[in-house]
């Protein structure tokens, strides 16, 4: 008799099966002998102990894996993906865990989670190539401290400690140091994976570029990579963090947008601005008792010396704007820049759990139209009562000398299967609740989205898509594709897949 994973799981929790992993039969028995003969590592639902290794992030999608491999090497990783696919079990790797769909546990039940936690080291090359080998389960905070710790170098990532450099890295990589540096993909120069089939390969420009190429924006579909070599770059020696605070310019949606068009105008002025300077635009709407509190946060970063911000940048910046309600500006070395922005002010990976629904719109150049931005600031400052808190927040990618869009990363399918390289502002729109006893609501996923239709009413067809990262779950495989992809970078994929991931292994509710 064939059970489903997901009965058996279901059955569990009446206590159909005892705590203790009993005959090989807690979730998948084929999977289970295959895994244990071959004396790999790994924890069913049926063990005492499941529940400190099944939480996901996203307290909004739970899913409960058939096993959670802990491999200690490569050998391990190699064995438990064949047995998974001898067994007819997908297989998704688990770096940080941060995946907005829970993927890395499989993004649906039964599924093989390979969890990455023991691929946890950061060594820099010591022939002074200033390369660091980043394990393939390291976490953000955790690398960027190593990383300077041997040699005060960086590379640039997104803002929290907690995050995996295995998702990360794979599917892009944004952070405020992108404009200097590219996107942490960008700093991959090579990758070691491990296939459907087994097998142990490297992946760079010269060997095996086919997969260097579909690993750099779709590793969720190929591969298990056990190993990142990153390129790095001297840490700054001064970085100016600074957040300013319009609490009128909420007021106003005609006020707002043009505060908007003049901050993206200042953004493009190359005789103001370079590299060294990166922002987010983030409004914050927050549903309270009888009223809506909203609110313009303009937060971000200078690679330079406090004089220089103040005397050049700053004016410039608010020039033409409402004055600021409040107005923080701090000068750090590059590990505090780093912890400032970090939710618990350190670098330390930190668990953290949220009932979250986010959704992304990558707007291309030469960014927001007017009506685009009228749109979008009127949903949000005179539309309808939001049913959850959220937070829109325009990530800045392009603007004068960002170094996300240089040339060579342009062309459609030939850089990287990461396509999202003429990007202007990468809208995140994400609605968390605050409190653990009510539950997400439908409704609010229905709001984002529409919000998300609000931007991109005024925007021209083609000129926008969805960054992969900044996962929404709202889409169809085939949306997802469309939007993450596009048609010439799928096609390519799909290729590439059909040569390395024949049965389909690697798979979650949105791969190729
Ligand atoms: C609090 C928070 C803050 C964030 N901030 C930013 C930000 O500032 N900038 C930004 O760009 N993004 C940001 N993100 C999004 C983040 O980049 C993605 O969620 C990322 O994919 C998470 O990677 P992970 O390894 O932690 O997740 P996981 O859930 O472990 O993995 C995500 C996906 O990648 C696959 N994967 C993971 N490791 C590997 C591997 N070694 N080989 C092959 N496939 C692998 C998984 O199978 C899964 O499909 C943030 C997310 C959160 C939760
Ligand atoms: C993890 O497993 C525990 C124990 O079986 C269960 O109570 C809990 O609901 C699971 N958590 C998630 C997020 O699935
Ligand atoms: C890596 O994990 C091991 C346990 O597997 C732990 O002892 C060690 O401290 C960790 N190292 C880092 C750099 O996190
Ligand atoms: C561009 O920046 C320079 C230097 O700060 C400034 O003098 C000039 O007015 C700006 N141009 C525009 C169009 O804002
Ligand atoms: C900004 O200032 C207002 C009062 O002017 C205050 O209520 C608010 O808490 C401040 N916000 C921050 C982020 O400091
Ligand atoms: C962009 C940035 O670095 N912002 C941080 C600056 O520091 C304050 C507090 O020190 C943080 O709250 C910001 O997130």
């Amino acid at each position: 008799m064939h059970i489903s994973p997901f009965l058996l799981v279901a059955s569990l929790g009446l206590g159909a099966f005892g705590k203790t992993k009993t005959a090989g039969a807690c979730s998948n028995a084929a999977l289970e002998r295959c895994l244990t003969a071959k004396g790999v590592p790994f924890k069913v639902p049926c063990d005492p102990d499941w529940g400190a290794y099944n939480r996901t992030h996203n307290i909004r999608l739970p899913v409960t894996p058939a096993a959670i491999v802990l491999p200690q090497n490569t050998r391990h990783i190699s064995t438990a993906v064949i047995c998974a696919g001898k067994s007819g079990v997908k297989v998704q790797a688990k770096s940080g865990g941060h995946s907005y769909g829970s993927y890395g546990y499989g993004g649906i039940d039964g599924q093989v989670s390979i969890d990455l936690r023991h691929f946890n080291k950061t060594v820099m090359a010591s022939d002074g190539s200033n390369i660091a080998v980043v394990g393939g389960g390291v976490h953000l905070g955790p690398m960027a401290s190593a990383v300077y710790a041997q040699g005060k170098r960086a590379v640039s990532h997104g803002v929290c400690p907690s995050v995996g450099v295995g998702g990360h890295a794979t599917h892009g990589g944004w952070g405020y140091s992108s404009r200097a540096w590219g996107l942490t993909l960008d700093h991959i120069v090579e990758l070691r994976v491990v296939l459907a089939n087994g097998a142990v390969a490297r992946a760079s420009a010269e060997a095996n570029s086919d997969l260097f190429w579909a690993l750099r924006g779709a590793a969720d579909s190929i591969g298990i990579v056990t190993s990142f070599s990153l390129r790095t770059n001297p840490a700054p020696e001064e970085v100016i963090n600074f957040t300013y605070e319009f609490q009128t310019l909420a007021e106003s949606v005609e006020q707002a947008t043009s505060a908007f068009l003049r901050l993206q105008a200042f953004i493009s002025n190359t005789t103001a601005v370079d590299r060294r300077l990166s922002f987010t635009l983030a409004t914050m709407v927050t549903p309270r008792a009888g009223s809506i509190s909203r609110t313009i946060l303009i937060q971000g970063i200078f690679m330079g010396t406090l004089a220089e911000y103040t005397s050049q940048i700053e004016p410039e910046m608010l020039r033409g704007l409402p004055g600021p309600t409040n107005r923080s500006v701090l000068s750090h070395d590059w590990p505090s820049s780093l912890a400032a922005l970090s939710p618990d002010g350190t670098l330390e990976p930190t668990p953290m759990y949220s009932d979250f629904f986010a959704n992304s719109v990558t707007v291309d150049s030469p960014g927001m139209s007017e009506a685009a931005l009228r749109s979008y600031l009127a949903y949000m400052l005179e539309g309808p009562a939001p049913p959850v808190p959220y937070t829109s927040s325009m990530d800045l990618w392009g603007g004068a000398d960002t170094q996300i869009n240089l040339r060579g990363k342009k062309t459609d399918a030939g850089f990287a299967a990461f396509p999202h390289r003429n990007v202007f502002w990468a809208l995140h729109n994400i609605a968390q609740m605050k409190t653990a006893d009510v539950p997400f609501p439908d409704e609010g996923i229905a709001y984002l989205n529409g919000l998300r239709d609000a931007i991109t009413r005024g925007l021209s067809v083609g000129q926008w898509a969805a960054y992969q990262n900044l996962l929404d779950t709202s889409l169809t495989r085939e949306e997802a594709h469309e939007l993450y992809y596009g048609d010439a970078v799928l096609g390519r994929l799909q290729a590439i897949k059909a040569v390395y991931d024949p049965g389909n292994v690697f798979s979650n509710p949105q791969s190729v």
